[in-house]
């Protein structure tokens, strides 16, 4: 197993939560690089289902231990509500370790980003506002808080006081939003500060530690590479780092650290939020794959748009990410289907483009090139093995490898762990 990166190849929600559980179980430790409560799987614990953000569902295993790396932005209220859920259920949550230097996710980030949202009216990004892009905006403007400020309340006094005051005229100059008051926002999170000491520490040096013992580490990546804030669809991104290379500077840990990365991509595509996305499928078909994957968001219950494969965004989470291999998911969503097709190249003012352009305003103009196959029309959610599935569904998984000049190692055909066939 190794250190291994697992990322998603496309928007988001690509399934990637029941691939890090697959791995994780080899897994001695489960990092999170990115993103914050943005993100989110659904856990079944003793037949209870709820939602996980932060903490990787490593948490489950009570051997694995579970970092919320320092490139992730922290929403401490929605934090200690899970870790207070876990606790509710008997799930021990000592082998969690949140970085000191991750960014706190403050009331004015969550008001900021509603706000933002409904004053670029048409121009929206569709974000979940959870106040992820303000958090990360206030790191690079230099005015964050750290988990670590947390940590020193006679600090925190002083740097939220002035930070709020600033933030005030914001809201109150910009959008009309009444003020926050400083000595409110610093005694909740005050309290908050203490629920999560225990878990606070250098986790760069944690997994340093890790690396040395020779242990096993499994990095999850959140959301995906297009929507990568520096390579994936700008604007409609997210504002961290998905792809592979976020996991070391999201860490601190050096390139050399890592063995493998594997993407993970579904059968088809899905994107929620706005930004263009070529091979959408309005209609009676889009709506059928919706309702066959049970295209939801786990964080906001929004509907996913659906559309086709999209192999040029493939190779392109293939460069980005420098993949191993691909775990294509939710193939059996894909059974019903009389045809199916995959995008192989783009149209672009009249040209064919093999390449996926970095112009948001090129892409979301290009018309895909289809190939069409046949569907198999039969279920494939007790196939096993590459030998049980049906000819058709072989030869659509073989033609999406050699297009994207990867393997496919996993091929996962429903939500439950033994739905899955492992190629590599
Ligand atoms: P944000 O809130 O600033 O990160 O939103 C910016 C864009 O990133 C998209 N985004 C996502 N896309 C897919 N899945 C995500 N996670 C949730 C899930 C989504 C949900 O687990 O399903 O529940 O709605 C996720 N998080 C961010 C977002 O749609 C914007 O396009
Ligand atoms: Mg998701």
């Amino acid at each position: 197993m190794a250190n291994v990166i697992v990322i998603g190849a496309q928007w988001g929600d690509e399934g990637k939560g029941k691939i890090t559980d697959l791995l994780g179980r080899s897994a001695d430790v489960v990092v999170r690089y990115q993103g914050g409560v943005n993100a989110g799987h659904t856990i079944v614990v003793k037949d209870e289902t709820f939602k996980l953000h932060l903490i990787p569902s490593g948490i489950l295993y009570p051997e694995t231990q579970c970092i919320i790396g320092s490139g992730t932005v922290i929403d401490p209220k929605l934090l200690i509500e899970e870790l207070d859920r876990l606790e509710q259920l008997n799930i021990s949550t000592d082998n969690l370790s949140i970085a000191e230097t991750s960014h706190v996710t403050m009331p004015y980030h969550r008001l900021l980003d509603k706000a933002s949202e409904e004053r670029r009216g048409n121009y929206k990004i569709g974000t979940t506002g959870r106040g992820i892009g303000p958090t990360y905006a206030d790191k690079s403007e230099r005015t964050g808080i750290r988990i670590l400020d947390l940590m020193d309340p006679d600090g925190l006094q002083e740097q939220l006081t002035w930070t709020i005051n600033y933030k005030n005229v914001i809201l109150e100059k910009l959008y009309d939003i009444p003020p926050l008051d400083p000595k409110e926002v610093i005694e909740e999170y005050l309290g908050y500060a203490e629920r999560l000491r225990p878990y606070v520490v250098d986790t760069s040096l944690k997994i340093y530690e890790a690396i040395q013992e020779r242990r096993n580490i499994l990095f999850e990546g959140a959301q995906g590479t297009l929507l990568d804030l520096d390579h994936g669809t700008y604007p409609f991104v997210t504002s961290s780092n998905p792809v592979a290379g976020g996991a070391c500077v999201g860490t601190g840990l050096g390139p050399t650290m890592i063995d493998r990365v594997i993407g993970v991509a579904k059968a088809y595509t899905t994107r929620v939020g706005e930004g263009p996305f070529p091979t959408e499928i309005q209609g009676k078909v889009g709506e059928l794959l919706c309702h066959a994957g049970a295209e939801f968001g786990t964080t906001t219950g929004r509907q996913r748009r659906c559309g086709w494969f999209d192999a040029v965004i493939g190779r392109y989470a293939v460069r980005i990410n420098g993949l191993d291999c691909l775990a294509i998911t939710k193939l059996d969503v894909l059974d019903q289907f009389e045809e199916i097709k995959v995008c192989v190249a783009y149209e672009i003012d009249g040209e064919r483009c093999e390449h996926f352009p970095n112009n948001s305003r090129r892409f979301a103009s290009c018309r895909p090139i289809y190939q069409t196959f046949k569907g198999w029309e039969q279920s494939t959610s007790d196939c096993r093995s590459w030998e049980d599935l049906p000819q058709e569904a072989k030869d659509y998984l073989k033609f999406l490898a050699e297009l994207m000049e990867v393997p496919i190692a996993i091929v996962s055909l429903g939500a439950n762990r033994d739905q899955t066939i492992i190629l590599e």
